[in-house]
């Protein structure tokens, strides 16, 4: 496996603004390939088996239909070969991972966004880390659209620098789709640091930081915009966390890809008696 290093723009763009872009992780071609997978799963009568909990709708249930109400495939990526040995378990996402994490390396979560052309939904204004609520300020993040990511299909919205701060305590709205920054603070980052929209052509990839303040908009546009993701830890930091993920799965072990398919879960190095907390109503 090659050695992958930043380069000097990106290790700067990373540690001073918590983002950078690597170009060409995956091929157009592999790119159609997994855009049918995810498209074919959306597709089945039961697909809401495999989706979040957080339709968009008002759809009917048909097959087009389908593919225009759900947001998120989570945890997908380990039931489709296809998508983890490319991608998660795939040459350059672990070779960039190495460069981060070292010579073991745990895929924490992965999931499939969707964002239909018409109909699809915001993701609000969150850090990952504030979702997760375990106290891992050290992992990171890695997303990959499938089609181009651009302002008008609803592209990711970064505040350069906002990995910086501290993890806000996210709460949760009555049209929240998952717990979010309260919604007044955001604003005011805005105005100090400014946004950058992260607008990327298929099989590019965005690394962030996992405190980074991030959201993208809803696609009113002709253009579906689909994208696989990642965040990506290794034992040492998984050892500190204050939960066990049971979809955590091994991704390299000792420098060695793991080709286990379905993917090997990591052990339960976590006592995971601490109930976990419900995100907080919005005050504002
Ligand atoms: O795909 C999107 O628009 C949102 C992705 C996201 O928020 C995430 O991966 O944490």
């Amino acid at each position: 496996m090659q050695d992958w290093q930043p380069t000097p723009a990106q290790k700067a763009q990373y540690e001073n603004q918590g983002y950078f872009i690597e170009h060409n992780v995956i091929s157009e071609d592999l790119a159609a390939q997994l855009r049918g997978v995810i498209r074919n799963v959306l597709m089945l009568p039961n697909a809401g088996e495999f989706a979040d909990y957080d339709p968009m709708d008002p759809m009917n249930d048909s097959p087009q239909g389908r593919i225009a109400r759900f947001r998120k495939l989570a945890n997908f990526c380990v039931e489709s070969p296809l998508i983890w040995h490319n991608i998660h378990t795939g040459p350059t996402v672990l070779n960039i991972a190495r460069h981060f994490l070292g010579d073991d390396i745990i895929v924490k979560f992965n999931s499939c966004f969707l964002k239909p052309a018409h109909t699809g939904a915001a993701t609000p204004w969150h850090q990952d880390n504030g979702l997760w609520r375990d106290g891992d300020t050290e992992s990171f993040n890695i997303w990959i659209p499938l089609e181009p990511a651009t302002r008008e299909n609803g592209c990711m919205q970064f505040i350069p620098s906002s990995h910086k701060t501290k993890v806000v305590e996210h709460v949760l709205y009555s049209d929240s789709i998952h717990g979010e920054i309260p919604r007044k603070v955001v604003p005011e980052m805005i105005e100090k640091h400014g946004v950058h929209h992260i607008e990327l052509d298929t099989g590019d990839a965005v690394i962030w930081h996992s405190n980074m303040w991030h959201y993208s908009p809803p696609n009113p546009s002709e253009k579906s915009r689909i994208a696989i993701a990642g965040v990506l830890t290794n034992p040492e930091i998984t050892k500190k966390n204050k939960r066990h993920f049971p979809n955590a799965k091994w991704a390299m072990k000792n420098g060695v890809v793991c080709t286990q398919f379905p993917p090997e879960p990591i052990p339960k190095w976590i006592e995971t008696n601490a109930p976990f907390q419900p995100f907080p109503p919005a005050k504002d």
